[in-house]
């Protein structure tokens, strides 16, 4: 029996771009074109069906759910905010409450507004100002009912795809550029993490819980190759530890957002990779990595939270198998005194997968995207029962 901490947060992760649908003034809705990629169009049309998805996530005994704002929405043209929008945000959080779900609200996944990126993105001298005006006004809007905040999801997951490989808006490939922006990001996080405290202060509510959405991905050396040993100490701080470390050092952190997936392994063909297990877009599974990343994590001495880990398979028994084991990993690194306060599961839904379009089904409730049918798999309702009873 594994139990886990009474008041842990049990629940899901989206984002706005992967379930709303329409969101036309995102620089998303241009690359699907400028690419031709699979057009995200009505998505699963969550921004009409929100308390829908959100009855079943409260019949599935989640007490959280994270989801993030769509700034394009927003602030569709520079510097007209529409209401209507923030007003829109305001009962997806009424709507949480209303249900005991404890929202979880991101500012920031990967998507900007169109006329942001045509100016030059996160380039832009005043990119991290006109970030913090988008954050003022939905902060303001939406203290009443949220206490956990996300600035910014998986900043070097964004910067690799948008300005080292290219494959994401705006499409650079320029090591020199993917450092500014590396500046600008920390810098974002870093004054939306002062504003947010700032704001709450202003209107005496208690004192919020700001942090990234940093994504953590295990790197496993299996020899004694001291090459392969350093290539992989040095990704590991790389990908993983410099920014964390930077917003540490910064006390921009009221604890750790982690979102965990997979491993990369050395040598990459080694026999012992023929028995590690994979998902349908060939990412290896190994629940081992995120209890030894946990450990790692200890040093800094803040809550953890792991706001997102899920697998995207066409066999729902190996997503069970999935979610078991990492919660077993999860619990090995409470008893070992990490201080894990929740876990997410990606996705609620079935989703847009960027590139990738929609067939990666990630969901624990499937999504039919001809009559937008939800259908709740098996593996939620074992998942359910662990919400339930915190244990396992
Ligand atoms: O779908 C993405 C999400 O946007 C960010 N984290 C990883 C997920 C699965 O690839």
């Amino acid at each position: 029996m594994f139990e886990f901490p009474k008041d842990f947060w049990w629940g899901t992760s989206t984002s706005s771009y992967q379930v709303e649908g329409d969101n036309f003034y995102s620089d998303w809705w241009w690359w699907e074109k400028e690419r031709d990629l699979e057009p995200s169009g009505k998505c699963c049309r969550h921004y009409e069906l929100y308390k829908q998805d959100f009855d079943l996530a409260k019949a599935l005994n989640h007490n959280a759910h994270r989801f993030s704002i769509e700034w394009a929405r927003i602030e569709p043209k520079k510097g007209f905010f529409d209401l209507s929008q923030i007003q829109h945000y305001r009962d997806v959080v009424i709507s949480l409450r209303e249900r005991n779900l404890e929202p979880i609200v991101t500012l920031n996944h990967f998507t900007l507004p169109l006329w942001f990126v045509k100016e030059g993105g996160w380039l832009n001298k005043k990119a991290v100002d006109y970030f913090l005006h988008y954050v003022e006004r939905v902060v303001e809007g939406l203290s009443f009912g949220v206490h956990f905040w996300i600035t910014i999801n998986e900043p070097i997951v964004y910067i690799y795809q948008s300005y080292f490989k290219g494959i994401w808006p705006p499409g650079e490939r320029s090591f020199l550029k993917s450092i500014k922006i590396y500046k600008r990001l920390v810098l974002a996080h870093i004054n939306s993490y002062k504003l947010i405290h700032r704001i709450y202060k202003e209107k005496n509510l208690n004192p919020p819980l700001v942090s990234i959405a940093k994504h953590l991905r295990g790197f496993s050396c299996l020899t004694r190759n001291p090459y392969h040993k350093f290539i992989f100490s040095f990704k590991d701080y790389l990908f993983n530890f410099m920014m964390l470390d930077d917003l540490i050092r910064n006390k921009s952190l009221d604890f750790i957002g982690v979102n965990y997936y997979t491993v990369e392994f050395l040598p990459k063909n080694s026999l012992q990779l023929k028995d590690i297990p994979k998902n349908n877009l060939g990412w290896f599974i190994y629940p081992e990595g995120l209890y030894s990343l946990l450990l790692k994590l200890k040093r800094y001495n803040l809550d953890i939270f792991i706001l997102e880990n899920g697998i995207s398979t066409g066999d729902d028994n190996q997503r069970w198998s999935f979610i078991e084991a990492h919660l077993k990993q999860i619990h090995k690194a409470i008893e070992k005194k990490v201080r894990v306060i929740g876990y997410l599961y990606w996705s609620l839904l079935d989703n847009f997968e960027w590139e990738k379009g929609f067939s990666p089904r990630f969901g624990l409730i499937e999504v039919d995207y001809q009559s937008f049918r939800r259908t709740v798999r098996r593996s939620a309702k074992n998942f359910s029962k662990i919400c339930k009873e915190s244990k396992l």
